[in-house]
């Protein structure tokens, strides 16, 4: 007997992205500790275009006052885009999806402040139960940020899998969130503090797609625009970005994407001189045990690459970090045209 198949009914309405801004108020209706600063709330209940900043980097990853000014200045690059800044961090056991100008400032002044602490995921409920601040890594921020619908983030590194990773098992956190989280990460790609290829793999294996932008196939390398490696994907342009987070989201599918926007050329000469401070660092840190402190083991590093360095690294951070914040703006506008 022939079978007669009902015609699938094929959906052509859009996937509805900002969801999670209905889930956001159940939470907060059962009292949940979390902030929406008022513009982001604005912004996301009116579709507009709002990107991430996390604040790891603020508290841990830069020194001061760089730190603050960057802070503030990337804020500033994701508005000339027309999208809403929220930097999320942690304070006084509070998550706050969008900080006041005074509560970045408290989080960057870490001399007054030595104990705010570098949150990622496993970090977050016993931050918040202890009422502490804290600066949020890409894991934790990616969370906040999905937990928001917001759909874009903007950073300078992510971490990943660390040199004798296969051994130490330290790997962050950070790349299984992004199998977690329909956030699209825009990043300066991965610093070689770390193993590019076995995080490269790592993230294959975890299903995250990883699209180098714009106009070239490397993946990134942070202060350098090649890593040596290949992105499996590239797009060119703002409007293809934000259609692979969109079709992700048609699809149901949770996983967020990596994008790697290469450092301004104009400071790759540097960036090649600086690859020699970062293996020294490295070899440092496999000496004095630094390499198995766990979660201290990356903000160590960063900090004697800027020491050795004489704070060189620093000036290329920045520039690369407002350079993904412009890029993070731009894909948000996009992925807004695309959704509403
Ligand atoms: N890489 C940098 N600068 C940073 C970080 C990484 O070049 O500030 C921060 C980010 O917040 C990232 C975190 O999410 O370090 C990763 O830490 P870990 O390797 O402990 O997961
Ligand atoms: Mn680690």
């Amino acid at each position: 007997i022939p079978v007669r198949r009902t015609q699938p009914r094929w959906r052509t309405s859009p996937a509805r992205p900002f969801t999670s801004l209905q889930t956001l108020e159940a939470l907060r209706s059962t009292g949940a500790p979390v902030d929406v600063h008022p513009e982001v709330q604005d912004a996301l209940a009116g579709k507009k275009p709002v990107v991430a900043l996390e604040t790891t980097i603020i508290t841990h990853g830069m020194p001061q006052p760089v730190n603050l000014q960057t802070a503030r200045s990337v804020e500033s690059i994701v508005r000339t885009t027309g999208a809403i800044p929220a930097t999320i961090g942690i304070i006084e056991g509070r998550v706050k999806i969008g900080l006041e100008p005074s509560e970045l400032e408290h989080l960057a002044d870490v001399k007054s402040n030595p104990s705010v602490v570098k949150v990622s995921r496993r970090d977050i409920g016993p931050a918040i139960a202890t009422k502490r601040d804290g600066g949020t890594t890409c894991s934790a921020t990616l969370i906040f940020a999905a937990l928001a619908g917001i759909k874009v983030f903007a950073t300078g590194g992510l971490g990943g899998v660390h040199r004798g990773g296969e051994s130490s098992m330290d790997v962050s956190a950070d790349l299984h969130e992004l199998t977690r989280c329909p956030v699209g990460l825009v990043s300066a790609g991965v610093k070689s503090i770390l193993d590019i290829g076995r995080t490269l793999e790592y993230l294959e294996t975890l299903g995250v797609p990883v699209v180098s932008y714009a106009k070239t196939d490397d993946f990134p390398a942070f202060y350098s625009r090649r890593s040596g490696f290949k992105s499996p994907w590239r797009v060119d342009d703002p409007t293809t970005a934000a259609r692979v987070l969109y079709t992700q989201d048609q699809l149901g599918m949770k996983t967020g994407v990596l994008f790697g926007v290469p450092i301004p050329e104009q400071y790759q000469a540097i960036g090649e001189k600086l690859q020699e401070s970062v293996e020294q660092a490295v070899r440092e840190s496999e000496g004095n045990g630094v390499s198995k402190l766990g979660k201290e083991a990356t903000p160590w590093l960063l900090k004697r690459v800027g020491e050795l360095t004489a704070g060189k690294s620093l000036t290329s951070n920045v520039a690369l970090i407002e350079n993904t914040a412009l890029v993070g703006g731009q894909i948000a506008v996009a992925y807004a045209e695309l959704a509403n």
